[in-house]
């Protein structure tokens, strides 16, 4: 494989001839090593969920059609969909319970150390989850958001989850219900689904994808309270501008490079940095501390913090063989256990922190609610003293990096909308797409898949968006990407926008005074509820169903568990969703209608599995039009 075959960004390439060179290994290499991979397992026909197997099913039925106790194959690929959609469900949601529980002990003063920031996002949350705010004060509204949070995670209402209702139009959340894929809990769906998909239980392909689609709901669930709730902690976005790629290293600082999803670590790690910043310069480091993120902990931290992105998923090993990494410090999700075997290399500590996070070799400093500022502390000090042994002959940081804008929470787009149209600032969207200047609206989510070269579906389709006029946000590794590739950027614009698209963002400036990037950045993997917040805003002022918009998903690099939970719930809400990458259904021609076709008739999403950037963008921009033209015939 030829380093461009490998990965779009120069920053990577350059990077990969390093460690050709001192033989090294990356995720590509063994990507190649591992060819070529199981058509089984590729194709979803191998199951493991009993000690009889494993059973493998022959999509070209010369071999067994059924596994040894009689599963088909719509079953077996059914069942392990249904399984990755709940191994998203559970990563995000167990993500969101850890902020939830600490926001009710914060508000029980069981603990010490966080705060509510933003006590307006409170009130935002309590108002939409129908709370009874008048009289209260904070510490009460907290406590009683908190207890709803957590109780959309045991059901222990007895009820629907209380925070999806509010998220959705009326008419969408009635079909949910239809169809039955309203949870009563987050915890209680991830049990059943677990449950139903076990040796001897649900073999009806049809039943086993709507109790996907279940706990896809949940996930949505999830994302929306770790979004919500992060805000009230540690404040709801605003526009800020970084810079995003390899080169934003620093070799005159400490660099601390934090990795994961949660911000609960990563906010008290740049806080507890920006303290002993003096530390860092008596140790040497005349620009102090350099505190740069990886995958939705970087992404959390640029949209609060405005701390620079160092890295993507694929390119996590990389920022380590820079050699001007001090310390690596992991949350949850999305981290290599390779990073020890580049540590070893190094002079840089990998320091992991969660008790269900450990990686052997790496040096563990838990981090705990109770003792954070300690824990930070210890975390930042190990850095300080890393920098201390760094060896300068073996720092190599690439000259690459690029500006950026993000910071659009709907909050921040509709504050600075607000100027345009103080009583509705929404119809600044909805006009421009009445105008036909926006042709529609582009969810970008998703990582890196070694499977495509790093970073290029994801530009090649964005590109091709906005040259049709479609707007585009984005969150997670898709938004990282975007950063490196200048799209983040109010230049992107003029380079890239078609005429429609140019006309908004150029009257849009105007009256703003202030231009807008090409893409919105609208934060980490949880925060695509944002963007269904946008999406229901839009749906609601026009009085149509959100699966009525022209409002379609793009996952050109899909490749974790997560990213099939998101899609699923795309899909729940009636967008027409681009996988860029093979999704391991294709063993069922079963399953497939249903995702990709059927799906259309029941929920009005469907999705869209497509290799190729350009066509998938025409795909997009075909569903778009027929959307525009079907609410043209609506109204
Ligand atoms: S980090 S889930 S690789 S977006 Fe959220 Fe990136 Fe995908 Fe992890």
């Amino acid at each position: 494989m030829s380093f461009e075959s490998k990965s779009q960004d120069p920053a990577s390439q350059e990077m990969l001839q390093l460690a050709a060179d001192k033989g090294m290994e990356t995720i590509w290499d063994r990507y190649e090593a591992m060819q070529p991979q199981c058509g089984f397992g590729s194709t979803g026909l191998c199951c493991t969920n009993c000690l009889q197997g494993p059973c493998r099913i022959d999509p070209f039925g010369e071999g067994p059609s059924e596994g040894i106790c009689g599963v088909r194959d719509y079953s077996v690929v059914a069942r392990n969909l249904v399984r990755t959609i709940v191994g998203g469900t559970a990563s995000h949601s167990d993500h969101a319970r850890h902020v939830a529980e600490l926001l009710r002990e914060v508000a029980a003063g069981h603990i010490e150390g966080y705060e509510v920031k933003d006590e307006e996002k409170l009130m935002k949350v309590a108002n939409k989850l129908g709370l009874e705010t008048e009289g209260k004060d904070v510490n009460e509204l907290t406590k009683e958001v908190a207890e709803e949070a957590v109780g959309n995670f045991i059901g222990y209402h007895g009820e629907e989850m209380s925070f999806l209702k509010p998220m959705v139009p009326e008419i969408r959340y009635e079909l949910f219900k239809e169809c039955d894929i309203i949870a009563t809990g987050i915890n209680d769906v991830i049990n059943q689904a677990i449950h139903r998909t076990a040796m001897g239980m649900d073999a009806d392909p049809v039943n086993l994808i709507f109790g996907g689609l279940k706990a896809a709901l949940a996930d949505f669930v999830g994302c929306t309270i770790g979004t919500d709730l992060s805000d009230i902690f540690f404040g709801t976005p605003q526009v800020v501008e970084s810079e995003a790629n390899l080169g934003v290293l620093d070799e005159n600082a400490v660099n601390l490079v934090v990795h994961g999803h949660e911000p609960v670590l990563s906010e008290k790690v740049i806080e507890t940095a920006r303290a002993l910043e003096d530390e860092a310069k008596e140790a040497g480091a005349e620009n102090g501390i350099n505190v740069v993120g990886i995958c939705c902990t970087g992404n959390e931290l640029l949209m609060r913090q405005g701390a620079p992105l160092v890295a993507n998923y694929a390119s996590q090993e990389l920022a380590i063989m820079t050699g001007a990494a001090d310390a690596m410090v992991v949350d949850i999700q999305c981290i290599m256990p390779s990073l020890k075997n580049v540590t070893d290399c190094f002079h840089t500590e990998l320091i992991t922190t969660m008790p269900h996070v450990k990686i052997p070799g790496a040096r563990h400093i838990q981090f705990s609610d109770t003792t954070a500022d300690q824990d930070a502390e210890e975390i930042v000090r190990t850095a300080i003293d890393a920098y201390g042994r760094r060896n300068p002959d073996t720092v190599n940081i690439p000259d690459h990096k690029s500006k950026l804008m993000a910071g659009f929470s709907v909050e921040a787009l509709m504050d600075a909308f607000s100027k345009i149209n103080e009583e509705e600032p929404i119809s600044v969207i909805t006009d421009a797409i009445a105008a036909g200047d926006i042709r529609g609206i582009a969810v970008f989510a998703g990582c890196n898949n070694v499977k495509t070269p790093q970073d290029r579906n994801h530009v090649e389709v964005a590109k091709e968006l906005a040259k049709n006029d479609v707007l585009c946000v984005a969150t997670g590794c898709v938004a990282n990407a975007f950063g490196k590739n200048g799209l983040l950027l109010p230049e992107a614009v003029e380079k890239y926008a078609g005429e429609g698209l140019k006309k908004f963002f150029s009257e849009a400036a105007d009256a703003l005074g202030m231009e807008l990037p090409l893409i919105l950045h609208m934060g980490s993997c949880v925060d695509n509820s944002r963007a269904v917040e946008l999406g229901t805003a839009i749906a609601n002022y026009l009085g149509v169903d959100i699966g009525d918009l022209p409002l379609v998903a793009s996952a050109p690099e899909a490749m974790h568990e997560k990213a099939v939970s998101i899609g699923s719930w795309a899909v729940s809400l009636g967008l027409p969703t681009h996988v860029g990458v093979d999704v391991p259904i294709t063993g069922s021609s079963l399953v497939t209608e249903v995702g990709t076709k059927i799906a259309k008739d029941v929920l009005d999403g469907y999705f869209i599995i497509e290799k190729d950037p350009k066509v998938a963008a025409e795909k997009l921009i075909a569903e778009i039009d027929e959307r525009n033209w079907l609410l043209e015939m609506k109204a």
